[in-house]
């Protein structure tokens, strides 16, 4: 008997696995049934659509487990430069085929499956959408995950992991009505539980001061303590075996804490008010656009940054013996504001528990924090009262007083006696006897890199919000300008359109290397290839009108040009001008004669996003799109040359259907208030051609595919200010006025709800709709006569797609590890077992 010795047992062990999943046909359909039969439970010779999705997703899975634990294991034996990314959202959408084609498994999937008896694409759709995020600052994670995995970035994401993620949208009478989004409901093949990864998180109580051996020591005595508990969501990079790890935290009751209240005889009671501790991770916030100084909503920041923080220290002590190094080798990335008490965090726990000082805490805390910015509308940048951070996280707010005091000492020494300058600095906000943090002012002061999203928006930042800090600072000032997966958004969602330019370029190496894409600019001119981009781009288009056709009932003709706005509902954003025109567009076809009607070009209009639950103006859009909708499909004078479509429930699933079948999209805040976008890159991936403003990202997209291939109109953003003052003397463009008066009279109904619609373009007009209308429809009439010229059109779609290579995230992320992280890759090598999947 005895022991063995550690090399034993591990040679026992890897002899016992059989060390690799294989990838061939039959393997694929053992695993699929073994995993029917022991855990879904079910019988291995009757399985419905959601069981064979659901065992096929956990044999993939078995799969991203390997190369995750090489992945992993490589990491640690290399030890390299790591980054972090934190983010409160992670909008992943589906994982199946993104797994399937980034391992390059999808043909053996679908074979495997079809002789089975079982349609690969009728199974994906089983698959609720992970929708942990509310629009595109979380799906920007999201694709920057897929592309640290594919760059093979020792990277990891961290956030939470609700339990109910954005609302679902139903349309009922043309109202928005949200509906709870339990996305757990069937389980989640793609997470590993990892209840052995669990941390105490801590909130309210007080702290105490002593001192030990000289130095002063700081003891915070909680009120409350919850665990987190660690799910991991494997990553896969497109045709490495590196896979990444987005850990997310649920929020558990504390096995040890508080455990007097049990003795005071209501035990019922005491269990129940312990399990409250789960409705920390419970629900994701839907407002995208106010600030609201929640108490849970800091809970929850709090609860996921204290996480990260202790794992990453946690792992960092496991091979190091000091801190010496630490900022030498661990980034953090602050995706927005959200994530900024992991500032006071790490200096709390580097000075609390690992008994570092000050000023050596301080010293790794401004190396390792980089800091990115996604708006400068004021109303949403963070700033939490000074009372409640006290309450509830009373160590950090002495942290956040002292990083403070210490850097208005700096600003004393360069500007003196400037008063009204450092005041207007100050991370402490006083507005008469109310106190705030000012968020973003202690991210800035912590963190050594800022960034804003697109080239105007960081010019933006460096002349508003930042600009003391510029001044100050301007070493620590970048733009990194977004860029989405050139995987899921064209290769994976427009299958057709990446084959065509696959054999057009003669191989797939623009998957992830999308510069190659150029090399489609000389092919625009032949004859044979626009049509057989045309194809492609019908067939998206079909499949896009009828699965609109399904949802909303209304019958759609794929002779007529399809045009997409999709977004969250914002009034800057503007589906407002997008609907005024569609009802002008109506207005002018109703007044038409037959001869007439026959020069114009059938349109499909599509609008759809969300409305936060509170935002009011954003609902009554939304209730003004489906009524007009609702008027003009039924309008038999109009018939097919315009219909109107208002998109219900608009998400990641949906994007990946639309957006590959769109020919024209709109881009049309007002500008200088969209910070950069991203659905505007992955329309223009797909040969959509773009209508929009001069604002965030579409500036570089004019510039990258020229402004020639684009439909620019509106006020420039230096116009803006003065348009704005203007605007209350001018009298609008005539057309303008008759199509507003349309609404305002009650041709669409509704006429006392739609009054503040009315009222907000007649009157300030923050957002200069006036002043936009009328190039906005006089490009509108340009658009329809390029259409008529199909061959002109095509070369536009076909140069969009060709000058989209800059808006890869692969770019975007290669500039933030050069510039940022300072990380470089870390691939970890094939198995001999096993050669690369192809
Ligand atoms: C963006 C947000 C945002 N900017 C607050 N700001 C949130 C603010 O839950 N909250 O409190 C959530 C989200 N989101 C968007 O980020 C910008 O509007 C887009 O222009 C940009 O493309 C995107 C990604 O950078
Ligand atoms: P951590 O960095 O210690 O949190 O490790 C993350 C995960 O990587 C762990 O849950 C392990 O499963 C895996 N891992 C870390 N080190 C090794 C290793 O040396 N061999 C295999 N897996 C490892």
């Amino acid at each position: 008997g005895g022991t063995r010795d550690a090399d034993q047992r591990t040679a026992l062990l890897y002899g016992l696995m059989d060390t690799f999943k294989k990838s061939d046909v039959l393997s694929i359909q053992q695993s699929i049934v073994n995993h029917v039969e022991y855990t879904i439970a079910r019988s291995r010779y009757k399985f419905d659509d959601l069981e064979a999705y659901q065992a096929a997703a956990f044999s993939l899975r078995d799969r991203l487990i390997e190369s995750w634990n090489d992945t992993q294991q490589y990491f640690k034996d290399e030890d390299p430069k790591r980054v972090y990314y934190l983010s409160m959202e992670f909008l992943m959408g589906r994982s199946l085929t993104n797994a399937l084609c980034n391992l390059g498994m999808n043909d053996s999937y679908t074979t495997a499956l079809r002789e089975m008896g079982y349609d690969l694409e009728t199974l994906v759709e089983q698959e609720r959408d992970a929708a942990l995020g509310n629009g595109g600052l979380g799906r920007l994670a999201a694709c920057f995950l897929d592309s640290m995995a594919t760059l093979n970035l020792p990277a990891w994401g961290y956030g939470i992991r609700y339990q109910y993620g954005m609302f679902r949208q139903n349309i009922i009478d043309g109202f928005q009505h949200e509906q709870p989004d339990y996305w757990l409901n069937f389980g989640n093949p793609w997470e590993i539980e990892r209840l052995n990864v669990a941390y105490p998180i801590k909130f309210y109580g007080h702290v105490s001061v002593h001192e030990e051996m000289g130095r002063q020591v700081f003891r915070w005595n909680p009120g409350e303590s919850v665990t987190a508990v660690a799910y991991d969501n494997p990553i896969p990079g497109y045709h490495t075996n590196n896979t990444i790890n987005l850990r997310l935290w649920a929020a558990k009751p504390d096995r040890e804490f508080d455990l007097e209240a049990f003795n005071t005889g209501d035990y019922v009671q005491a269990v129940l008010s312990r399990q409250r501790a789960e409705t920390l991770s419970s629900v994701l916030y839907p407002d995208d656009r106010t600030y609201e100084g929640k108490e849970l909503r800091l809970k929850q920041q709090h609860f996921f940054v204290s996480a990260t923080t202790q794992d990453v220290v946690r792992r960092w002590k496991e091979t190091h013996s000091s801190f010496d190094n630490f900022a030498e080798k661990v980034a953090f990335q602050l995706n927005d504001t959200h994530p900024t008490i992991a500032v006071p965090e790490l200096m709390r726990v580097l000075m609390d528990e690992n008994q570092l000082s000050w000023s050596q805490a301080w010293d790794i805390t401004s190396k390792v924090f980089a800091f990115t910015n996604h708006t400068v509308l004021p109303e949403a940048l963070e700033k939490w009262p000074v009372g409640l951070v006290e309450k509830l996280l009373p160590r950090h707010m002495q942290i956040i007083y002292d990083i403070n005091w210490r850097f208005l000492n700096d600003l004393r020494k360069h500007y003196g006696d400037d008063w009204s300058r450092i005041s207007r600095m100050s991370v402490i906000e006083e507005s008469g006897s109310d106190k705030f943090v000012r968020m973003a002012y202690l991210a800035l002061v912590a963190s050594h890199t800022v960034n804003g999203v697109a080239a105007l928006h960081t010019s933006i930042l460096k002349d508003s919000i930042f600009r003391d800090f510029v001044d100050l600072w301007p070493h620590k000032f970048q733009n990194k300008t977004n860029g989405v997966t050139p995987r899921r958004w064209l290769a994976f969602c427009n299958p057709a359109l990446a084959e065509l330019i696959t054999s057009t370029l003669g191989s797939d190496a623009w998957v992830n290397n999308l510069s190659l894409l150029t090399g489609l600019r000389e092919h625009a001119e032949s004859a044979e290839f626009r049509q057989a981009w045309r194809d492609c781009k019908l067939k998206a288009k079909t499949r896009a009108m009828a699965k609109m056709e399904k949802m909303t009932g209304v019958k759609l003709r794929p002779e007529a040009m399809l045009d997409i706005q999709v977004k969250r509902i914002h009034e800057y954003k503007r589906q407002l001008l997008n609907i005024l025109g569609a009802i002008y567009r109506y207005n002018q076809i109703r007044h038409m004669s037959a001869e007439e009607r026959k020069q114009v070009v059938p349109r499909v209009i599509m609008i759809g996003g969300k409305a936060a639950p509170g935002y009011e103006q954003a609902k009554r859009i939304i209730k003004l799109a489906s009524a007009v909708a609702e008027k003009v499909n039924a309008d038999p004078d109009v018939g097919d040359l315009l219909k109107v479509v208002f998109v219900p429930d608009y998400n990641v699933s949906t994007a990946e259907i639309l957006i590959p079948g769109s020919e024209l999209s709109q881009h049309i805040s007002t500008a200088g208030t969209e910070a950069s976008g991203t659905s505007n890159m992955k329309f223009a991936m797909n040969g959509s051609l773009i209508i929009g403003t001069m604002d965030g990202a579409n500036i570089e997209i004019a510039r990258e595919i020229g402004e020639e291939n684009m439909f620019i109109f509106g006020a420039r953003k230096e116009q803006v200010p003065k348009l704005r003052q203007e605007r209350i003397q001018l009298r609008p463009d005539q057309r303008f006025l008759d199509t507003v008066d349309l609404i305002r009279s009650g041709h669409f109904g509704w006429e006392d709800y739609f009054q503040p619609l009315v009222s907000s373009v007649l009157g300030t007009d923050y957002y200069l709709l006036a002043n936009d209308f009328p190039s906005y429809v006089d490009t509108q009439e340009r658009i329809d006569s390029v259409y008529k010229d199909q061959d002109a059109w095509t070369k536009m779609s076909i140069m969009s797609t060709a000058g989209s290579a800059f808006f890869s995230a692969d770019r975007t992320i290669s500039e933030y590890a050069k510039d940022i992280w300072k990380v470089e890759p870390c691939h970890v090598p094939w198995s001999e077992d096993e050669p690369p999947a192809k």
